[in-house]
């Protein structure tokens, strides 16, 4: 019967049948120890005279059956759990053998550069390192999805392939479908206000496609999307407040389940006070004049720089890593943004600035069914293309509004990574999808 490895620790001075991969093999000579790992964590297995042990190499899949034993004192490891024990190995059997191997993945630390770490990713995603990246971003997208589900949100499935961009028109991939044209979702933005009709508070996690020209260190062209939108709101003030209570539940989430893999990057959970400190876009644009010199009043929107000397500011003056700023110019928000009942220049519109970085857009959306036709032909949009949106609106249609948070984003901020590909199992810009696309296909005419 096979023991997971987290078990053997329950196990010791009994016999135990691990199955796994080899992480790493060190020959002294006489002794042989193996480090395995398996679903459930690594442990170290000393065989004593084994020709067979001294021959595994890195990622060679095994059984291993011997006894579990304390480890001697003084060589206890506790960079893993099972670090006080190790199993005495009695019999080997190598299922598969591991070929060579282009990088050193018995190492504690991956020592390689993005392009490499991307170009070996089968390989790659089986470094513990890497793994507590995704395991970062499991507990993320939980905690997303249970905080809503409390709330009594229900959870959906938005379409991939849709008929007419949602975000604006220029970063949306155009696909041929069948004898037409169709696109890939940016956002489930209509699908999810369309189930505020039907559900009230509606959420959904998926995939969406954005057609980023250019290569950054925190735009993929495809990323995972947590979505959620809810009716009968009396300001967007309210949208803000479900956001802190998901960001509260996230952090909470990561500090109970997710504390060995922050402290492999030596990250910590972002702080803030008891509330998240809020600026106007024009408050914020200000602020930065008055702190930096830097003026970018006149521009419509705060720049990558903005955002770091805002997020600067909330530290310094409130103890927060995290920042919303309302209210952005109606130029720069979507068709179906609610434009400010004051100032019909400016939204009721915010982003929520973490670390330097934009984590979530959301707010409130237009609701009325006349207006929304308007704005969509005010903004260049085929009404036909968007029937199945506006129906929502044309049979009734609550105050409403929602947010969006970019799950890589968030991880790649949260564990401190230079660049959000490290935060995507399989990231998509526009140069690589899996490999170097100019390695494997000629330039499009
Ligand atoms: P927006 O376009 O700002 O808003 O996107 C929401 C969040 O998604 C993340 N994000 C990205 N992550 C990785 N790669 C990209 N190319 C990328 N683009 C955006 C960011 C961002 O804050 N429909 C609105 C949301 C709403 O109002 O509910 C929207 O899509 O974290």
């Amino acid at each position: 019967m096979r023991t997971i490895i987290r078990d053997t620790l329950n196990k010791v001075g009994e016999k135990a049948t691990i199955y796994g991969w080899v992480r790493l093999v060190r020959d002294h000579g006489k002794v042989t120890f193996v480090d395995v790992r398996d679903f459930s964590g690594v442990i170290q297995v000393v065989f004593v005279g084994n020709a067979d042990a001294k021959s595994l190499r890195s990622e060679d899949v095994v059984v291993i059956e011997g006894t579990v034993q304390q480890r001697k004192a003084g060589t206890e490891n506790t960079e893993i759990e099972t670090g006080s024990i190790e199993i005495f190995g009695e019999s080997l059997t190598v299922l598969e053998r591991a070929g060579d191997l282009p990088i050193d993945m018995g190492a504690a630390e991956l020592n390689v550069e993005l392009p490499t770490l991307l170009d070996h990713r089968s390989l790659t995603l089986r470094h513990p390192k890497v793994q507590a990246i995704f395991k970062v971003q499991e507990i993320i997208v939980d905690a997303f999805r249970n905080a809503l589900k409390e709330k009594d949100f229900t959870e959906f499935v938005a379409p991939a392939i849709v008929p007419t961009a949602t975000e604006g028109g220029a970063e949306v991939f155009k696909i041929d479908y069948f004898d037409y044209n169709a696109f890939l979702g940016q956002s489930p933005q209509f699908y999810k206000q369309i189930m505020v009709g039907a559900f009230e508070r509606a959420f959904t996690v998926g995939k969406v496609y954005r057609a980023e020209p250019s290569v950054t260190t925190r735009h993929l062209t495809e990323y995972l999307s947590l979505d959620a939108e809810f009716g009968f709101i009396n300001d967007f003030m309210e949208i803000m407040d479900m956001v802190e209570y998901v960001m509260r539940r996230i952090f909470k989430d990561l500090s109970e389940k997710g504390e060995k893999y922050l402290k492999l990057y030596g990250a910590t959970i972002p702080q803030f006070s008891d509330k998240i400190p809020a600026v106007t876009m024009d408050e914020a644009k200000e602020i930065i004049f008055k702190r930096t010199g830097r003026d970018i009043r006149k521009k419509p929107d705060l720049d990558p720089q903005g955002e770091k000397d805002i997020c600067q500011y909330a530290y310094e003056e409130f103890g927060s890593e995290l920042i919303f700023v309302t209210h952005y110019p109606t130029a720069k928000r979507p068709f179906y943004t609610y434009p400010n009942k004051d100032n019909t220049e400016i939204t009721d519109s915010f982003d929520l600035i973490g670390r330097g970085v934009e984590w979530v857009t959301g707010g409130r959306r237009i609701n009325n069914y006349e207006h929304i036709v308007e704005n969509a032909k005010k903004w260049g949009n085929d009404p036909e293309a968007l029937d199945i949106y506006l129906q929502a609106f044309r049979y009734g249609m609550p105050p409403e509004g929602g947010f969006a948070l970019g799950a890589e984003r968030i991880t790649m901020n949260i564990l401190g990574l230079q660049n959000i590909r490290e935060a995507s199992a399989f990231p998509r810009d526009m140069e690589r999808v899996d490999v170097m696309l100019r390695d494997i296909q000629p330039e499009e005419e």
